[in-house]
């Protein structure tokens, strides 16, 4: 049996990135009106082959392409490096009736949904069995975090968020490396790490003279009640953290290839000297092959994909350290998702919840933070918290994402988004309804308590 014989019905698998640049391709199988579309993860593949389609009377070999009796053909491409998806395109020969596709549809389906891979919601189709799965399968999300924290307190609450989708079991932070250059950002980073039972936590920072002004609320680091520190931690002095190139590099250099989720909510600083690193004892690899081979995304709160009050708006993340901004977007080897200023701005978090929610001890550095950066009623844009979400849970539909384009940095700090099917770059876009579920996820994480309260 072979997949020209008029009885079978070819099942392609064909390996490309899922994401709206590749609408063309989808539009396109639809519009032929015979094809169903599904996306498959790309650690799946071999559980797709040996599970999936050796099914009773379907499946004759499995080397890659199978003929299963009279039904169905299946070819799968090799998948190629950095791609994590691709749709899975079934075919219905023409002189199929609709019941019989229909009923070919429910098998595959079922099996699909029995073996954990998703289906996507494609025009015209049956929908009743469309949805993405909620969590990534591979397990916990590897997470670097790279902020600024210290100048504003969206990047603590970021941080919080980041400890309760831990304890919740979906990410692991690896790594907090730190733009602000002030020795007490990274005491603050461990105090908090260490509120939350995570205190070993590697911090690395920069010494690039970016931002070296006093925090409104690092200095929590420091308070004592008594004698005692109030947020205890072992980190005293950041200037004796070692340098954010070499803990990304080390960090990286650790993880399986193609694992590691970065959130940038700071400057490009340390990124771009990742970029430019050269290889050394950590690595043979030089920073861009290193972030080519470790890094499957970098989700970054930075620049303004609409006007702000009519205006051009020139982002602090991009303004404050120019040269690096446009580092990363030149060198960047993969996707990078960013969450402009107007998504934080359009989900303020509500200054009640700070009042209400964090009450469950009597101390907490996320709500103390907020107070001391600038109290209620202040209603605080989300900005960097949005990228952390997106980053650890993109299928849940908190956001939509632009077409595939390229964001370039002007000299004055402007992010110009320009489109193109081969662009590595989206920015998230988020409707009225979507920006209520956010707000709502976003109190609803930064607020969780810690798995253990500290005594
Ligand atoms: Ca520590
Ligand atoms: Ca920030």
């Amino acid at each position: 049996m072979t997949a020209t014989e008029s009885s079978s019905i070819p099942v392609h698998l064909k390996c490309h990135r899922h994401r709206p640049g590749e609408k063309k391709l989808r539009k396109s199988a639809v519009s032929a009106g015979r094809y169903r579309s599904f996306a498959v993860e790309k650690r799946r593949f071999p559980q797709v082959l040996s599970k999936h389609f050796l099914h009773p009377g379907l499946l004759a070999t499995c080397d890659g392409t199978c003929y299963p009796e009279d039904v169905v053909w299946f070819a799968l491409s090799a998948p190629v490096r950095g791609v994590r998806q691709a749709q899975l395109l079934v075919y219905f020969e023409p002189q199929y009736s609709e019941p019989l596709q229909r009923d070919l549809m429910r098998f595959m389906t079922s099996v699909l949904l029995i073996f954990g891979i998703c289906v996507l919601p494609t025009a015209g189709l049956a929908n009743a069995f469309a949805s993405e799965p909620l969590l990534d399968e591979s397990g916990p999300v590897r997470l670097i975090f790279d902020t600024d924290i210290g100048n504003d307190v969206d990047d603590v609450l970021a941080l919080g968020t980041i400890h309760a989708l831990q304890t919740r079991g979906d990410c692991e932070l690896l790594a907090v490396t730190i733009t602000k250059d002030h020795p007490q950002c990274a005491p603050f980073v461990d105090a908090v790490n260490t509120f939350y039972g995570r205190g070993k936590i590697p911090i690395g920072v920069c010494h690039s003279g970016i931002t070296q002004q006093q925090s409104k609320f690092t200095v929590l680091a420091d308070i004592k009640d008594g004698d005692q520190l109030r947020y205890p931690h072992d980190l005293s002095d950041g200037s004796k953290a070692p340098d954010a190139v070499v803990v990304l590099r080390r960090v990286l250099a650790a993880q399986p290839d193609q694992s590691v989720v970065i959130v940038q909510v700071g400057f490009s600083t340390n990124l771009a000297n990742l970029l430019l690193s050269s290889a050394d004892d950590i690595s043979p690899l030089n920073g861009r092959d290193l972030v080519s081979q470790k890094v499957r995304m970098l989700s970054v709160m930075a620049g303004a994909f609409e006007p702000i009050d009519g205006k051009v708006h020139l982002e602090y993340n991009i303004v404050e350290d120019i040269p690096s901004a446009k580092t990363l977007v030149r060198l960047w080897p993969g996707e990078i998702i960013f969450s402009g200023f107007e998504i934080g701005l359009h989900a303020a978090y509500p200054a009640q919840s700070i009042l209400e929610d964090y009450n469950y001890i009597a101390h907490h550095p996320l709500s103390e933070s907020y107070v001391l950066y600038e109290p209620p009623p202040h209603n605080r844009p989300t900005w960097d918290l949005t990228s952390v979400l997106y980053a650890v849970q993109p299928h849940r539909g908190y956001f939509g994402r632009s077409d595939s384009g390229t964001v370039t940095v002007t000299d004055k700090g402007e992010t110009v988004f320009t489109a193109s099917e081969s662009g590595r770059h989206t920015y998230l876009t988020m409707t009225k309804e979507q920006q209520i579920r956010v707000v709502e996820a976003l109190v609803q994480l930064s607020s969780q308590p810690p798995g253990h309260l500290p005594q």
